[in-house]
């Protein structure tokens, strides 16, 4: 701390960073892999940000040996003249003090509401060391800190040559605030590859230092959006080879849209507001969306293609659908459970508007791709309105005994205060049974699943809410799917999938989440679906049974209990009403994982992967992911 000498102005700057340090959550969302993410994210940003102002077109992210990051661009450099105000140099104070703000916050998209733009200096607070060198003016000058504290004045290191410029900053997340200082470098190449989309032209070189095995991975798109829908149509096949694209302004909003259709059955919309993926959607989305069905529906009257009376859904019209919308605004406000839904009302009418002139452009002038689309959003009303007769036809033969309309396999539970009641979604009749034996009746409902649930993936909406497995899951749970879905009609605020251990298991469990994902994604945002993990191993010991979840806990229990005879569950059916009660049921001792999406385009490229029709890619994905036991959802 040598001759740093501290005026009254900067106790105020000690006080903020101490509250960084306090409450972490406030500023990073959590100290958890996400928040330790959001290091990396909140020290890029500034970086994509002097691409966007027109300098630097090369940002290197590092992860180095020691465990820290390094992030290194090319654009103006951060300012190192001195500050009018507290005398020191501009890049002590953008570093250490909380929310630079003013002169410095010159962000012509600061993102309020997110947790985007806290600023460097949370960064610094969070960090047990970092080290800033900025390039410019023909020098490099250079600052070292610790927990947000400058360890001694900036230096000047030396000359560089006068055309170069730019910001290098390296830092080591603090252990003692963060839970895992652990990056991850899928989410991280998932993150780049995104901003490299959103922002054309811009370059990012992920390097990976920590293993003997160097990783690389360099992300740089000339095209833009376009690419992007192509990149994410690459395990899909497009029904039209080139996107519909526009990009429109209204006042200080900039919205920049890329579609393309394939002949796959899913809805793929991609939003972004300020480049931070819109997980939950939103105004922008909701804009496009609507601009869309009236856009289609309008073009097929036209055309003379439908009956009387006869009209297509978003649904119809969003089948094989795959987008991005890309806004760019001030002040956007989000909402949601995760704070990834766009919120600003006015939104909805300018996307709306921007998108209906410029959908109405593009088909009159590409009439070859319009009847494309035009076909296929036909096709998924034909199949809708085939299933619904169909339907019809059931109902008025069961006419005399619909009852509740629940399906009757449902062992619903007594109670109906929805926040208290779960949903266990079982594998199998026999482990139905035992469940329905060993559960608390009057919070927890059985649904048995007989055999393979069908591939949504794979199928159109009709088809799969025909097939009796998804028709009594989705009535069993209330909400609906698509777009008449409603979450106030949610039947259970748990709804839990139970499988076996085994591959038929691991199968079922992923035919299920893909049908949450594409149909009912809502619910997996707003945090209602779970897996629930059975015990791997009994112990045996004496009078009494011991359940362990995984091979380390098999390890400490017997060092513990010193001898025991071990016996692996292989599925649920093994163990009777009682065993399967405490070891996976019981609130009190059970396991669950809650399902989450972290990123949509990743889940997005994990679920047409795993479950789509592309063998190729996804025997890569499968190698790729490899080494991790399971693909986490
Ligand atoms: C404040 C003002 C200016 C640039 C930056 C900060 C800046 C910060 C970081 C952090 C990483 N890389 C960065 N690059 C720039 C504007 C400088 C000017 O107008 O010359």
């Amino acid at each position: 701390m040598a001759e740093t000498n501290y005026s009254a102005k900067d106790i105020t700057v000690l006080e903020g960073l101490e509250a960084v340090r306090k409450r972490p959550g406030m500023y990073i969302g959590s100290t958890d892999k996400y928040g330790l993410h959001h290091m990396v994210w909140e020290v890029l940003d500034n970086s994509v940000d002097e691409h966007m102002a027109g300098v630097g077109s090369v940002i290197n992210v590092t992860l180095n040996k020691d465990g820290s990051v390094t992030i290194e661009d090319d654009g103006r450099g951060m300012p190192v003249d001195p500050h009018p105000v507290y005398k020191r140099p501009a890049m002590e104070i953008i570093v250490t003090k909380l929310h630079a703000g003013g002169k410095f916050d010159n962000k012509a998209y600061a993102v309020s509401g997110g947790l985007h733009g806290v600023g460097i200096s949370v960064v610094a607070a969070l960090s047990k060391d970092m080290r800033v060198d900025v390039t410019k003016g023909g020098k490099v000058y250079s600052q070292e800190y610790a927990i947000g504290i400058p360890k001694a004045d900036m230096k000047i290191l030396g000359d560089a040559g006068t055309k170069a410029h730019g910001t290098k900053v390296t830092f080591m997340a603090d252990d003692t605030i963060f839970k895992t200082i652990d990056f991850d470098y899928k989410t991280l190449a998932t993150r780049f590859r995104e901003t490299c989309f959103l922002n054309a032209g811009l370059k990012i070189v992920l390097k990976d230092l920590r293993s003997e095995k160097v990783k690389e991975d360099s992300f740089h798109y000339e095209g833009g959006l376009i690419e992007f829908v192509k990149w994410l149509n690459k395990t899909r096949k497009p029904i039209h080879a080139k996107p519909i694209y526009f990009k429109k302004s209204e006042g200080s909003t900039v919205a920049e849209v890329a579609i393309q259709y394939s002949d796959s059955f899913n809805e793929n919309i991609q939003g972004f507001v300020n480049t931070i993926n819109t997980i939950e959607g939103g105004t922008h989305v909701a804009g496009l969306k609507s601009a869309l069905t009236r856009v289609i529906n309008d073009y097929g009257t036209k055309r003379g293609v439908f009956k009387k009376g006869q009209k297509l859904t978003g649904d119809d019209v969003r089948e094989g659908i795959t987008a991005v919308i890309s806004l760019k605004m001030s002040e956007p406000q989000f909402e949601g459970q995760t704070k990834t839904k766009l919120g600003n009302g006015e939104i909805k009418g300018v996307v709306d508007s921007m998108a209906t002139a410029a959908l109405n452009d593009f088909l009159e002038e590409n009439p070859v791709v319009a009847k494309a689309i035009l076909t296929k959003a036909s096709a998924a009303l034909k199949a809708r309105e085939a299933a619904k007769k169909a339907k019809d036809l059931v109902r008025r033969k069961n006419a005399l005994g619909v009852g509740s309309g629940l399906p009757g396999k449902l062992a619903d539970c007594s109670s109906r205060k929805r926040e208290l009641t779960e949903l266990y979604v079982v594998e199998g009749d026999s482990a139905g049974g035992t469940a329905k034996g060993g559960r608390d009746r009057e919070t927890q409902a059985i649904l048995p699943l007989r055999g393979k649930v069908l591939n949504v993936e794979k199928s159109n909406m009709a088809r799969a809410l025909g097939s009796e497995q998804i028709a009594n899951l989705i009535t069993a749970i209330g909400t609906g799917v698509g777009e008449s879905f409603d979450i106030a009609k949610l039947r259970y605020n748990k709804i839990i999938i139970m499988t076996d251990a085994d591959v038929d298991g691991q199968h079922i469990k992923a035919l299920l989440l893909t049908l949450f994902f594409r149909y009912v994604p809502q619910l997996i945002e707003a945090g209602h679906i779970f897996v629930a993990v059975p015990p791997f191993y009994k112990i045996k010991k004496g009078m009494k049974d011991y359940y362990v979840y995984s091979s380390d806990e098999l390890k400490k229990k017997m060092a513990d209990l010193g001898k025991g005879e071990v016996s692996r569950f292989k599925g649920l059916g093994e163990m009777n009403d009682e065993q399967l009660w405490s070891t996976t049921m019981n609130p009190k001792t059970r396991r669950l994982k809650q399902v989450s999406i972290e990123d949509g385009v990743d889940a997005d490229e994990t679920f047409s992967l795993l479950m789509g029709d592309a063998v190729a890619p996804r025997r890569a994905f499968i190698e790729e992911n490899a080494e991790k036991a399971e693909v986490d959802l």
